[in-house]
């Protein structure tokens, strides 16, 4: 069976709750069909969530990792490009922590791109009315930590691949106030399972 690790994170920066943990779970309930789906959640911790990471990659070796993640400027569902190795934050993660132009992988590539056709994932998503973009930053923050080790795992084992999702507030978020963009549930939760089918109906036909 083809399987899928999907990941969402817990709450962060004031945030009551986090978009991309209400996703990941429904994908995950809700299954796909011929897919093995695992939940996971990550920790909004730069020291913590590499490792995270490897032990659920080591425990599973997934065929596929969709990672998520909340984007309150977001304003529709962005497919994340590439990972920068550097993390930089003012506001700190959920440790504290604030790092300052820190490499991730001192003397590692610059950047690291998804392998996943991501023009096409996103025409996948669009067809089925959802608003989708690719994004060629996912930030310095923690979300860009994890896709970097997850993409850097992927080099490791090129059987998998990974993608990274920045998601807007979901309608009626606790914290979504009356300008902030958001979007249904739903929609984001068929956008998820969309990218989930198209990747696996091509790795099929192979
Ligand atoms: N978003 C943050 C980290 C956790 C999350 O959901 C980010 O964009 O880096």
């Amino acid at each position: 069976m083809f399987r899928v690790l999907i990941i969402g994170f817990e709450p962060f920066g004031g945030y009551s709750e986090n978009s991309s943990w209400a996703v990941a779970e429904k994908v995950a309930a809700c299954g796909v069909e011929g897919v093995d789906i695992t939940l996971a959640q990550m920790p909004v911790s730069f020291g913590r969530v590499a490792e995270a990471l490897r032990g659920q990659v080591e425990h599973l070796c997934p065929d596929l990792i969709v990672m998520l993640g909340q984007s309150a400027a977001a304003d529709r569902v962005k497919l994340e490009r590439v990972a920068l190795n550097m993390m930089d934050s003012a506001v700190g993660d959920n440790d504290g922590y604030c790092p300052n132009e820190e490499p991730i992988n001192k003397g590692g590539e610059s950047a690291l791109l998804t392998t996943l056709p991501i023009k096409s994932l996103r025409s996948a998503i669009e067809a089925k009315g959802v608003r989708a973009k690719i994004s060629n930053s996912a930030g310095l923050y923690v979300c860009n930590r994890l896709y970097y080790e997850a993409l850097r795992m992927c080099k490791e084992s090129p059987y998998m691949q990974a993608i990274f999702i920045h998601l807007p507030l979901y309608e009626g978020h606790p914290s979504a106030k009356s300008d902030t963009p958001t979007l249904p549930l739903e929609e984001m939760i068929l956008a998820v399972q969309t990218l989930i089918r198209e990747i696996y109906d091509k790795k099929r036909e192979i």
